[in-house]
């Protein structure tokens, strides 16, 4: 069911215990989004409120203000460590029966315990009771899904909420599929933050300096700065409501984009000699191996932005970022300057999807052969787009 701001604000003020979930490979808009509106919760007081990441290393955030309270799912002591959710087979009587699984060298005598079904019926209405639960009794009657344009971009949170009674899906993302309870979807705004601003100021809600840091950063992160399309009057009003409502914009600012790692550095030095123009020089891509990514000491979310370098020169209409991954698939993000060569639906055909300039897919292959097939696509809507 399509939802209003009252609706959300209605689904907000009937729950009692409330999980805000965001999307693998998060950024500042979810993040930001879900911060700034589980603050909004927990100063109505009465409700438990959590906010779930799949990945453990959300520290690059730190100028989130709460940015600390992010847990992964099924790791509600905040140890960050990531485990593992194995699904056994379902028994005779229906009942789902699974096993947690600790990964890495912390597992420990914990590492394998039976758990109930999570769905149970307590006081009349149905309730889910998670597995990390210590007593069992631990309950959610709302999840909201934040800017996930698809359930398997929740990664194992997906399967943590998935029987939840209410999932309100809010997101900006035009083929947004998620399929909740209650959906809101406006692909004008150019960010969830955007969203979560207009749902404060039309129900009502003050912004205080860390939920207006929150938010700025989110709209900050996921309009490139205030330059995306999309980017708008109402950006800039909302951009202005939050400075006034006390945002350190230079402090955040260098926060957001004045600190990168030496390594990040590193490894935009190789990828501007590595980067490759097709089509005359309309499309450029850069594709990081494996024994390369391992060779610079990559880690997780370092190549976060290298897209957006390739796309800077004037002649390219199109970039693409292909990087190999230890599972055998191959990670594409790609950008588009024009909506004639729409990248969203590129991205569509290998299962992947986002925004018409700006999307990304997994495709399982050599990383040779998807750089081609990717490229061959691309070229082709670049050379339609001048017919
Ligand atoms: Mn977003």
């Amino acid at each position: 069911m399509t939802a209003t701001f009252s609706d959300i604000a209605a689904a907000i003020a009937r729950a009692c215990d409330i999980v805000i979930a965001t999307h693998i490979r998060p950024d500042g808009d979810c993040l930001g989004s879900a911060l700034a509106l589980a603050r909004h919760i927990e100063r109505l007081g009465g409700k438990r409120v959590r906010i779930w990441n799949a990945e453990a290393d959300t520290a690059k955030f730190h100028y989130l203000p709460g940015w600390e309270k992010i847990e992964t799912p099924l790791d509600a002591g905040g140890d960050g460590r990531l485990r593992d959710y194995a699904t056994t087979p379902t028994t005779a009587d229906g009942a789902d029966k699974r096993d947690i699984v600790a990964s890495g060298v912390a597992a420990s005598s914990e590492s394998k315990e039976s758990v109930p079904s999570r769905s149970r019926v307590v006081g009349g209405s149905r309730v889910v009771v998670f597995p990390d639960a210590p007593s069992g009794a631990e309950s959610c009657d709302l999840a909201i899904a934040l800017d996930t344009s698809t359930r398997k971009r929740l990664g194992k949170t997906w399967e943590c909420i998935a029987d939840v009674p209410t999932i309100l899906n809010i997101d900006h993302h035009g083929d947004n599929s998620v399929d909740g309870t209650l959906n809101y979807i406006d692909p004008t705004a150019p960010a969830t933050g955007q969203i979560i601003y207009e749902f404060f100021q039309e129900t009502g809600v003050s912004i205080d300096p860390e939920m207006a840091t929150c938010l700025f950063a989110a709209i900050s992160t996921d309009t490139g700065s205030f330059q995306y399309r999309g980017t708008d009057k109402r950006t800039f009003l909302a951009a202005a409501a939050l400075v006034e409502a006390g945002v350190d914009v230079a402090a955040l600012s260098i926060a957001m984009y004045d600190s990168q790692s030496k390594r990040q550095f590193d490894l935009l030095r190789f990828a501007l000699n590595e980067t490759r123009f097709l089509c005359d020089d309309r499309f450029a891509y850069f594709a990081l191996s494996l024994a390369d990514a391992t060779a610079l000491g990559i880690q997780h979310d370092d190549t976060e932005g290298i897209v957006d370098r390739l796309r800077a020169v004037d002649s390219v209409v199109c970039a693409a970022f292909f990087e190999e991954q230890p599972d055998g698939c191959v990670r594409v993000s790609m950008r588009s300057k024009d909506l004639a060569v729409n990248v969203s639906q590129i991205c569509h055909a290998f299962g992947g999807g986002g925004h018409p300039l700006a999307a990304g897919a997994r495709a399982r292959g050599p990383l040779a052969e998807i750089v081609e097939q990717f490229s061959q696509a691309i070229c082709h809507a670049i050379s339609q787009r001048n017919h």
